[in-house]
C-alpha cells in the first residue's frame, strides 16, 4: 500500500521518465527505439519498472501510467516527424494485460495520435503471449481496430510463451521478437541456435519482421544475421538512455 501511494505520487510528481534503446538493421543503422519506463525517485534514484509495473499492475495505476507512457511516446514522435532525418523513426511501447484489456484503449490510443498529429506508422506497441492468449478473439478485435489506423504490433519476448501457430495466424501482427533469452547462448548452445533458426522460419513463412533483443556482442549479430534476421537491438548498440543521450546517439549516427 505504501508503494502504492508513493507510485500514485510519482505520477502527478512526475518522477516518471522514459528511456529509449535503440534498434538497428543489419548495416548498424538506427531505424526506431523501444521505449523503456524508469521511476526517477526523489530519494531512492532511478527504479526499474520491473520493481513498480506489477504493483501498477495490481493496483488499476497501470492505467494511468500506461497513458502517460503512449502520450510521451506520441509527443516524441511528433518531434522526430518535424526533422527529416528523423521522420522516418519508430517507436515501440510496452503494453500489460491490464492496460490493453481496459474498456476505452482504443480510443485512449487514438486521441494520443490524434492529439500529437503523428503519422501512427511510427508507434508499434508491444505485447506479450500471455497478454494476448487470456482472449485471443478480443485481442484480434482490438489489435484489428488499432491496425487500421497503421499501428502495428509486435509480439514481445517470443519464444518463452505457449504460442501455437494456431493463434499466431490469427493475430494481425508486424514483428516478433525473440526473446534475449536464445540470443544470449547463441554462439555457444547449439539448442539456442536452433529454437532461434525456428523462430526466423516461422516469422518468414508467416509473412512476419523479426527483430533479436539483448543483442550484446558482435558474434551473436553475425550469427542471426547469416540465419536471416536483420534487426537488433541489445547492449551493443545502446542501453536505454534518456532522450537527450539518444538524440546525440542519432546524431552521430547519420
Ligand atoms: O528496461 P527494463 O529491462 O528494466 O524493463 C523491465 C521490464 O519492464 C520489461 O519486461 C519491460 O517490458 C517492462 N517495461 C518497461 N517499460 C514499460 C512500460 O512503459 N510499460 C509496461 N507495461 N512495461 C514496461
Ligand atoms: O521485456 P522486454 O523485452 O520489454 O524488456 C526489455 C529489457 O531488456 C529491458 O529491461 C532492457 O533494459 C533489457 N535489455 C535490453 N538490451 C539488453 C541486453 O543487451 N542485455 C541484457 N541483459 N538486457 C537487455
Ligand atoms: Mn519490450
Ligand atoms: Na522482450
Amino acid at each position: 500500500v505504501m508503494l502504492e501511494s508513493q507510485l500514485r505520487e510519482a505520477i502527478v510528481m512526475q518522477q516518471l521518465r522514459l528511456y529509449y534503446q535503440v534498434q538497428v538493421d543489419h548495416t548498424g543503422r538506427p531505424f526506431g527505439a523501444e521505449a523503456l519506463i524508469r521511476w526517477q525517485h526523489p530519494q531512492h534514484g532511478l527504479i526499474s519498472p520491473s520493481q513498480f509495473i506489477p504493483i501498477a499492475e495490481a493496483s488499476g495505476l497501470i492505467v494511468e501510467m500506461g497513458k502517460w507512457v503512449i502520450d510521451q511516446a506520441c509527443a516524441q514522435i511528433a518531434a522526430w516527424q518535424t526533422d527529416p532525418k528523423t521522420s522516418e523513426l519508430s517507436l515501440s511501447v510496452n503494453i500489460s494485460a491490464r492496460q490493453f484489456r481496459q474498456s476505452n484503449f482504443i480510443s485512449m490510443v487514438k486521441s494520443c495520435i490524434q492529439r500529437h498529429h503523428i503519422n501512427p506508422n511510427a508507434l508499434r506497441l508491444e505485447l506479450t503471449e500471455s497478454v494476448l492468449l487470456e482472449n485471443v478473439d478480443d485481442a484480434v478485435h482490438i489489435m484489428t481496430q488499432l491496425s487500421q489506423l497503421g499501428i502495428q504490433f509486435s509480439l514481445d519476448d517470443f519464444g518463452t510463451g505457449y504460442s501455437s501457430l494456431q493463434y499466431l495466424k490469427k493475430l494481425p501482427l508486424y514483428q516478433l521478437k525473440i526473446d534475449r533469452s536464445f540470443v544470449n547462448d547463441i554462439v555457444t548452445d547449439s539448442h539456442d541456435r536452433t529454437i532461434v533458426r525456428t523462430i526466423i522460419a516461422m516469422a518468414q513463412s508467416m509473412y512476419l519482421g523479426v527483430i533479436a533483443e539483448g543483442v550484446e556482442t558482435e558474434a551473436q549479430m553475425e550469427l542471426l544475421l547469416n540465419n536471416g534476421c536483420r534487426r537488433y537491438q541489445g547492449y551493443l548498440f545502446g542501453k536505454p538512455m534518456p532522450i537527450d543521450t539518444f538524440n546525440q546517439l542519432l546524431k552521430n549516427s547519420f
